[in-house]
């Protein structure tokens, strides 16, 4: 599906963080390569003047998706160490809006909508109606912040060339759904330039 990326647009960064790409902490197989088309899309948004959010998974040492905590995960993205850090090739604008979420111990927060500085405050402040979604991981930060922004009432594209599961089937399954209630998949090739 061919779009054009105007005013009320905005681009939504996911979770491209350190430990969900290889070698890190709680990694997605090939997490590493949503970083060049998600530089694509940020340039061309960042050229067009429109808003941009990236959030980052911030978790204290006792979160309670920690294995340690009887969550499902090992420890990742801890507050301030390498892991949180967002990819080191990725290269968001110095205006980006930075989202932290899974702050404390006792929220699981896979939504950017759920994190702060407040992600849907930001939105309506720039008067965005249509969010364009891509990052780490697939089935779950990617899939609840697109759930959330749905919900929200904004249209959601999923930038399919920009997304990776911690398991692919899962993913799948993620996409199939959020497709099912309206949002819409494109590739950086659909933009209209
Ligand atoms: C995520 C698992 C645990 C994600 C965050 O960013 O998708 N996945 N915490
Ligand atoms: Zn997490």
């Amino acid at each position: 599906m061919r779009a054009s990326i105007t005013g009320g647009d905005a681009l939504i960064v996911v979770d491209v963080q350190s430990d969900f790409t290889p070698g890190g902490a709680l990694a997605a197989p090939d997490g590493d390569k949503v970083v060049p088309p998600l530089n694509e899309y940020i340039t061309h948004f960042h050229r067009a003047e429109l808003p941009i959010a990236a959030s980052r998974d911030w978790h204290p040492e006792d979160h309670m998706s920690f294995e340690g905590e009887g969550g499902p995960w090992p420890p990742h993205c801890l507050q301030g160490s390498q892991g949180a850090e967002y990819h080191p090739d990725l290269e968001l604008p110095a205006d980006t809006h930075h989202v932290k979420k899974g702050r404390d111990a006792d929220e699981e927060d896979y939504s950017a909508f759920e994190g702060g500085p407040d992600l849907d405050a930001f939105l309506q402040d720039n008067d965005v109606e249509r969010v364009f979604v891509g990052g780490l991981t697939t089935e779950y930060c990617v899939k609840n912040t697109a759930q959330d922004a749905l919900d929200h009432g904004y249209d959601v594209f999923l930038l399919m060339d920009a997304f990776k599961p911690v398991d692919p089937d899962d993913g799948e399954q993620a996409i199939a759904h959020l497709l099912e209630q309206g949002a819409i998949g494109l590739t950086f090739d659909d933009l209209v330039l």
